[in-house]
């Protein structure tokens, strides 16, 4: 290695990435095919951005025409526990493990942007920095540079940090020599593909983003579909079933860093109904999840309320019948429908509501409920 790229390394070791890899800003033409038939497929769903950029995606040149080589970045985020256990507890706000605490672009941010004064100061080298911030396909790049191979989930597997990685990127407007792709190790193994709720890893290492929870909770803003609703169990923000149930995470360590580990953990979806705006946007103030704002959160949560059958939340949940965004109104409506379906309470209670409605979309819900 020669001795920049060592000096590199270690810069970067010290600011705690877990991983740093060198690799070519080129993509191969199997890998931009795959990105396009995804496209084409329209599996992004409302995730317009990556049709739009397709372009930018398979040629980072046209991100920074300067660009020579890429360093990928990895920070080991492996949680404490497995977050499996969760699932089965219907009453808790499944939260996934990235967004338990700070928001990781802003703490990778900052340790990216030290780099890069660093760099300058000391080097004379200007450089880009990005964490999920710009059309850059870093499942690929990370690939390529060894830290580990794109799993059947589709995200980046590692031997030695399991699925549990974060990843980011540094582009140089100068060659360092590059370092070597890994295997794929994933075998005769489906793990990912058979937990999947809402079977959104149908063929091996592809994704079906519009049926992924991670999507539909945090990505997209509409109704959630109804076949979909009760396969997102007590999930409120993203999912990790088919990473927390990766082989190779038995390898992984902890993370060191305390940013990434829980405050969260097992609080109610009571707790989380009894906010307003306000209280929303204080508490997730340094979280990722303050970004999908109030409104998706809060469907988020009565939608999962719905699937805890719980009677304790009839009344609260009755109250939001009057609320006036519709997408809140029409997912009361549901999760109302099945607790009192399971409860054979009441058959006559959505008439009166039906009376009243006047927006489209909720008078479909009421129209297909099925007690
Ligand atoms: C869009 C997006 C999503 C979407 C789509 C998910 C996806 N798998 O792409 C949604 C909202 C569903 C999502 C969910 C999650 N995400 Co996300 N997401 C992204 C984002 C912004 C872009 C990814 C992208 O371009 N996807 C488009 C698909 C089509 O591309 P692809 O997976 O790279 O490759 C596909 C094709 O090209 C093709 N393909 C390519 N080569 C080959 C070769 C062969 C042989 C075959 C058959 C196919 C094939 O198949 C692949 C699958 O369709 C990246 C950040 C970034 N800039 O890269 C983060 C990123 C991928 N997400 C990340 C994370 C952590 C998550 C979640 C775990 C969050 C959570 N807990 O809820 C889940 C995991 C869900 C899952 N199983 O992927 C991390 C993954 C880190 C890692 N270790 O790989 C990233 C890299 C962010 C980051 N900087 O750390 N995410
Ligand atoms: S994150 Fe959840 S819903 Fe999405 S692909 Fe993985 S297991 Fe399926
Ligand atoms: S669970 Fe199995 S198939 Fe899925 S990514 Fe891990 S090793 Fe690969």
């Amino acid at each position: 290695m020669n001795d920049f790229k060592k000096k590199i390394r270690k810069k970067l070791i010290d600011l705690n990435f877990d991983f740093v890899g060198f690799t070519e800003p080129t993509v191969d033409d199997k890998s931009s095919e795959e990105l396009k038939k995804f496209l084409d497929k329209n599996h992004y769903g409302e995730m317009k951005w990556l049709k739009k950029h397709y372009e930018k995606k398979i040629n980072p040149k046209l991100i920074w025409n300067e660009v020579k080589t890429i360093i990928v970045l990895g920070l080991n985020y492996c949680p404490n526990h497995n977050p499996l256990y969760k699932n089965k507890i219907n009453d808790i706000a499944n939260i996934s493990v990235y967004a338990n605490n700070k928001d990781y672009h802003k703490i990778i941010f900052e340790k990216l942007k030290f780099f890069q004064k660093w760099l300058k100061l000391n080097h004379k080298i200007e450089s880009k920095i990005f964490v999920d911030t710009a059309p850059i396909m870093e499942k690929y790049f990370a690939k390529k540079t060894g830290i580990g191979w794109q799993g059947k989930h589709t995200n980046v597997v590692s031997k030695k940090f399991g699925s549990w990685l974060f990843l980011s990127e540094i582009f140089l407007p100068i060659k360092v020599s590059f370092d070597l792709p890994s295997i794929d190790n994933c075998g005769t193994c489906n793990d990912c593909k058979k937990i999947c709720p809402t079977n959104a890893l149908k063929d091996d290492y592809k994704i079906e983003a519009r049926k992924c929870i991670s999507y539909l909770t945090i990505e997209y803003k509409g109704p959630v579909p109804q076949s979909l609703r009760k396969k997102i169990g007590n999930k409120i923000y993203g999912c990790d079933d088919c990473l927390a149930v990766c082989p190779w995470n038995k390898f992984s360590e902890t993370t060191k860093n305390q940013n990434f580990l829980s405050t969260n953990d097992n609080k109610k979806l009571s707790y989380f109904l009894n906010f307003n705006k306000n209280k929303f946007n204080e508490y997730f103030k340094d979280s990722p999840i303050k970004r999908i704002g109030w409104i998706t959160f809060l469907r988020n949560v009565i939608l999962a309320i719905g699937n805890s059958k719980s009677e304790v939340f009839i009344t609260k949940l009755t109250k939001f019948l009057d609320h006036e965004n519709p997408i809140i109104r029409g997912i009361v409506i549901w999760s109302l429908n099945e607790i009192l379906r399971e409860k054979q309470k009441n058959p006559n209670f959505f008439k009166d509501i039906k009376k009243k409605e006047k927006n489209n979309y909720v008078l479909y819900e009421l129209n297909t409920l099925d007690q």
